[in-house]
C-alpha cells in the first residue's frame, strides 16, 4: 500500500507535538497487515532518531480493556527506549494528546522467545516480573478508534514505568491490584484480568512479533496488558500502582 509512509508520518508528527489527527481508516478500507506495516514504518522513524527498540506491548488481553474500548481482539504494539518514564522524573503532560494510565505487569527476558510457545516456556524465559502502568496516549481525536486505526497508531503506546523487579518463580497468576491517583484509589482489579494468567499475554507476544519478523530478544521487556479500564491523566497527579506481593511504582505528572 502505497500510503504507508505517509500514515506512519502523520502519526510519528501527532506523537512528537502532541496534537491529534483524525482516524486514517474511517472507511474501514485498511487491512490489519497494512496497520501493521504503518507500525512498523512509524517505529523505524523513531528509530532513525536514536530511540532504541526494547520490547513490545500487549492490547486488549482484558475484558476490561475490551470492553472499555470496545474491541475483542489481542494486539501489540511496539516499544522504544523513548517511552520510558522513571519513576524519580515527572513526565511532561505537554507532550501528549489526550492521556490515560492503566495498571499492567511487565516482564524482562532473559532469553528470545519466538514463535508457538508453551506457558512454561515462556516461564523459561522470564528474568522478572514487576508491577508496572502504562500511559496510552491514542493520536486520534477524542480516543476514537477501529483495530486497523489503533495498530497502526502503536497500540496508543505513549509510555511505561516499571517498578522493582521480582523473581518469576513465584505465583503472579492472580495477585490483587489497585491503582491510585494522588494516594486515592482509583481501579481495583487483579492479574487474572489478564487473560486469565499474564503469562498467556507472553505466549501470544512471543507468537505475534515472531510472526511479524521481530521475535522477543534477551533483554526486552513485555507489557501484558491493562488489568483494569484505564483512567484519564491530569497535570499535577502523582499515579501509583500496587500490586500484592510485587510492590507498587508510580509517577508524578508534570505541566
Ligand atoms: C489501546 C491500547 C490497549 C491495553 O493494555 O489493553 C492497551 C487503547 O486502549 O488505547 O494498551
Ligand atoms: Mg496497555
Amino acid at each position: 500500500m502505497s500510503q504507508v509512509h505517509e500514515f506512519a508520518h502523520l502519526l510519528d508528527d501527532a506523537a512528537r507535538h502532541g496534537r491529534a489527527v483524525p482516524q486514517i481508516d474511517p472507511k474501514g478500507e485498511l487491512s490489519l497487515a497494512e496497520a501493521y506495516a504503518i507500525q512498523s514504518a512509524s517505529m523505524e522513524l523513531r528509530v532513525a532518531r536514536g530511540e532504541r527498540r526494547v520490547g513490545v506491548k500487549m492490547g486488549f488481553t482484558s475484558r476490561a480493556k475490551m470492553v472499555q474500548m470496545g474491541i475483542n481482539d489481542v494486539i501489540w504494539g511496539r516499544l522504544s527506549s523513548g517511552m520510558q518514564v522513571e519513576e524519580g522524573t515527572p513526565v511532561k503532560f505537554a507532550r501528549f494528546v489526550h492521556p490515560r494510565v492503566e495498571p499492567e505487569l511487565a516482564f524482562v527476558l532473559k532469553k528470545p522467545l519466538a514463535g508457538e510457545v508453551t506457558a512454561a516456556e515462556a516461564l523459561a524465559a522470564v528474568e522478572a516480573v514487576a508491577p508496572a502502568l502504562e500511559i496510552i496516549d491514542s493520536r486520534y481525536q477524542d480516543f476514537k478508534f477501529s483495530p486497523p486505526d489503533v495498530i497502526a497508531d502503536n497500540a496508543s503506546s505513549s509510555g511505561y514505568v516499571i517498578g522493582a523487579w521480582s523473581d518469576p518463580h513465584q505465583d503472579f497468576s492472580n495477585l490483587g491490584l489497585t491503582m491510585s491517583v494522588d494516594g486515592r484509589v482509583v481501579q481495583v482489579g487483579s492479574t487474572a484480568a489478564i487473560l486469565g494468567h499474564p503469562l498467556r499475554s507472553l505466549v501470544a507476544a512471543a507468537r505475534l512479533s515472531a510472526a511479524a519478523g521481530e521475535p522477543l530478544q534477551a533483554g526486552w521487556v513485555v507489557m501484558a496488558g491493562g488489568a483494569t479500564p484505564a483512567e484519564w491523566v491530569k497535570p499535577g497527579q502523582y499515579i501509583s500502582i500496587e500490586m500484592e506481593r510485587l510492590g507498587s511504582a508510580g509517577f508524578h505528572v508534570g505541566e
